[in-house]
């Protein structure tokens, strides 16, 4: 078989702050764990990352502290490239898109379209603020919703109840940066005609689908964005920090981070190319039919890399030019939570990446984190969890198999691999399970499954450890030396086995183990088969994995509670009876359910209260199906302001409890109970 030809490419952060746990889970591991992997089965494989530098949230960071954006980058870029290191991802590159490298390639794109004449130019009303001289960016304004009333609003959406609209709705606007009331003032940009490749897009899904079988939640994201139809979308804003639009005349613009952001690997791929003192070489894989490209992303960004992405470099190969190749997976995990919350930095919620591992190595978290990666679901981290995972599985399974068997050997085979005797059954067995691994795990790591694979893995150790067991060696070394050294021997392949199978998932400690076996690693496929002659010599046993105590655990959930404890006295105060009245809460019947389309959580309900019939949107489709509620007695809060979800108003809210495993029950009462009856 030909060498596959690979290329990976892995979000590219912001440099606008920390990576934390969340990033890690969501692209960030199950890339590295997948191109490790790769690399043992002998791919030519090439792994691209870097920071983004441009784009709203950094100038607003840098406005914040009063210093230029250049001032934040450089600061974000260093720490996140140092944790990256730290945490173990060997990227073959880490780029910067402040880079000129970066900038040209930007340029290239923008101006290719451009002459082509498939950018359109547009009028709009942007908001301006006349005091500062520049128009203002959606993040830049805030004002009022228009349609719950919360008066600190973003132009676009509202935080408070979820509504989207166009800026120019927003009630009592005001610039972010002068305080002052916006303008809307005309000004030009240059848009993407993206609807006119859906039809394309529809197709190059499908096809990339049905050959290399894309992940459910991702052709889910992409079903939801082709439904609503594609439009055109401006390629350029009216800013100062970016890539300049590259045209006479032009002041003042910049390219839209999102469209020069995702040019940014191959820009990245540029920059290893020239260290590797070969320019042309990223040709090989950007340019080649043949590779296989692969781009893993967290869910909040399958629509610039499953349409935006696409689109361009499809508009780029209907030209004269060298074509570009398109990913042919896209394998997006949902979100990490922390201790069940959404990681927040102004909450002191979560734990970032470089802090993490001044306390602890790299593995233990990697292992914790690919044994639960989101991959169908969102997924939480906990520490309670992570001391589990470390002493119950890396120490006592995987670290007790290699302890116990590096011990037993130095102390009755002088350290040296004892030679294979006659084979029994239970040892014949063991051979062939420690032979199907490898094979096993590929094809789990092939389709993606990064976390079952790595569960498996320590099944492995599993199955080392009750060998060990039931071959009991400490009574064979009295009674049957050649039975024993036959029992060691095999430990002792399961062990090298494990150190390549566990590479890609905890390397650092991998390597140890090799270190100890005194041996390389081999390639994937003969993992599995004798690799260790007998007579080879040892090296000296050392405690791999150290269990984690109580106290180190608990300390971090303390530092956890404390600014939270801080948020929860504000909101604990007691309410007077008054108070409490003021919410209305009555019997509501469930008339009608269906599930919304573009949805996994929400459904929406027709609910009866008294003569009056309601719209609802509820986020219980998870733990509901439509045709279960109907004619269900539910409370709801009836005088909430009507809010609008997913573009549905919903007038009212379903109260529901979370039970243990998070499915909502909803609270229902006896159909003997009228609809519309207050509940006090
Ligand atoms: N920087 C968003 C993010 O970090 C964005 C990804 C760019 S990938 C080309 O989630
Ligand atoms: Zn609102």
């Amino acid at each position: 078989m030909s060498q596959e030809k690979i290329l990976v490419t892995a979000a590219l952060p912001y440099a606008n702050g920390p990576i934390h746990l969340g990033h890690l889970s969501g692209a960030y591991l199950p890339a590295d764990i997948y191109v490790r992997y790769k690399r043992l089965k002998g791919s030519d494989i090439v792994f691209i990352c870097g920071s983004d530098e441009h784009g709203v949230p950094i100038t607003i960071s840098a406005d914040k502290e009063g210093v230029k954006p250049k001032v934040i980058i450089d600061r974000y870029h260093e720490l996140n490239k140092m944790a990256f290191e730290q945490f173990g991802m060997s990227f073959d590159n880490y780029s910067r898109t402040s880079l000129p490298i970066h900038h040209e390639t930007g340029k290239e794109f923008f101006l290719e379209f451009y002459n082509r004449g498939i950018l359109v130019e547009k009028q709009s009303q942007q908001f301006y603020d006349e005091k500062a001289k520049m128009f203002l960016p959606d993040r830049y304004v805030e004002g009022t919703c228009p349609v719950c009333g919360y008066e600190e609003a973003r132009s676009d959406e509202c935080e408070n109840c979820g509504s989207l609209y166009q800026p120019t709705e927003l009630k009592n606007p005001k610039s972010k940066i002068s305080g002052e009331k916006p303008v809307l003032k005309e000004t030009s940009h240059w848009y993407f005609p993206l609807g006119k490749y859906q039809k394309r897009l529809e197709e190059y899904i499908k096809e990339m689908n049905e050959k290399f079988g894309w992940k459910e939640n991702v052709l889910q994201y992409c079903r939801g964005w082709f439904k609503d139809g594609l439009g055109d979308r401006a390629i350029t804003r009216d800013l100062d920090w970016g890539i300049k639009v590259p045209l006479d005349g032009v002041e003042g613009k910049v390219l839209y981070v999102w469209f020069e952001a995702v040019l940014g690997y191959i820009s990245s791929s540029k920059e290893w190319a020239q260290n590797k003192g070969d320019e042309n070489l990223w040709r090989k894989y950007w340019q080649d039919p043949e590779t296989k490209y692969v781009a893993f992303i967290g869910k909040d960004n399958v629509v610039f890399h499953c349409i935006v992405f696409p689109a361009f470099l499809m508009a780029w190969n209907d030209g004269e030019k060298v074509k570009y190749c398109l990913p042919q997976n896209v394998p997006a995990n949902e979100f990490l939570n922390f201790e069940g919350k959404k990681f927040s930095k102004s909450r002191n919620w979560g734990i970032d990446v470089i802090d993490f591992l001044k306390l602890f190595p790299a593995d233990p978290l990697r292992y914790t984190l690919a044994a639960n990666l989101p991959e169908t679901r969102d997924t939480d981290f906990y520490w309670k969890e992570f001391q589990l995972r470390n002493n119950s599985e890396l120490a006592d399974i995987l670290g007790n198999f290699i302890n116990r068997t590096f011990t037993f050997v130095h102390k009755n085979f002088e350290g040296k691999v004892p030679a294979k005797g006659k084979l029994e059954d239970i040892d014949n067995e063991m051979i062939k399970t420690i032979d199907e691994y490898p094979e096993k795990i590929s094809k789990l790591f092939e389709s993606y499954k990064i976390r079952d694979g790595v569960l498996e893995a320590m099944n492995l150790a599993r199955a080392g450890n009750k060998y060990f067991n039931d071959s009991e060696p400490w009574k064979t070394i009295k009674s049957d030396k050649g039975k024993c050294a036959t029992t060691l021997n095999i430990c002792l392949q399961a062990i090298y086995t494990l150190a390549e199978l566990m590479n890609p998932v905890i390397p650092f400690s991998s390597e140890k183990i090799f270190k100890m076996l005194n041996a390389e690693k081999t390639d994937w496929a003969s993992c599995g088969k004798e690799n260790l002659k007998a007579g080879h010599q040892l090296n000296n046993a050392e405690i791999i994995f150290p269990k984690i105590e109580d106290e180190i655990i608990e300390k971090q959930m303390e530092n956890l509670n404390k600014p939270e404890e801080k948020v929860e006295q504000k909101t604990d105060e007691t309410v007077s009876i008054d108070e409490f009245l003021k919410i209305q809460l009555k019997v509501a019947e469930i008339i009608e359910a269906e599930k919304l389309e573009k949805s996994e959580k929400l459904l929406k309900l027709k609910i009866r209260l008294e003569n009056e019939e309601r719209q609802v949107i509820a986020g219980i489709a998870k733990s509901y199906k439509p045709e279960d509620l109907i004619n269900k007695k539910v409370v709801i809060v009836a005088n909430l302001k009507p809010a609008k979800l997913m573009g549905f108003e919903s007038q009212g809210m379903i109260l529901a409890a979370e039970d243990e495993k998070g499915g909502l029950q909803v609270l229902s009462v006896n159909n003997s109970v009228k609809s519309g009856t207050r509940v006090k």
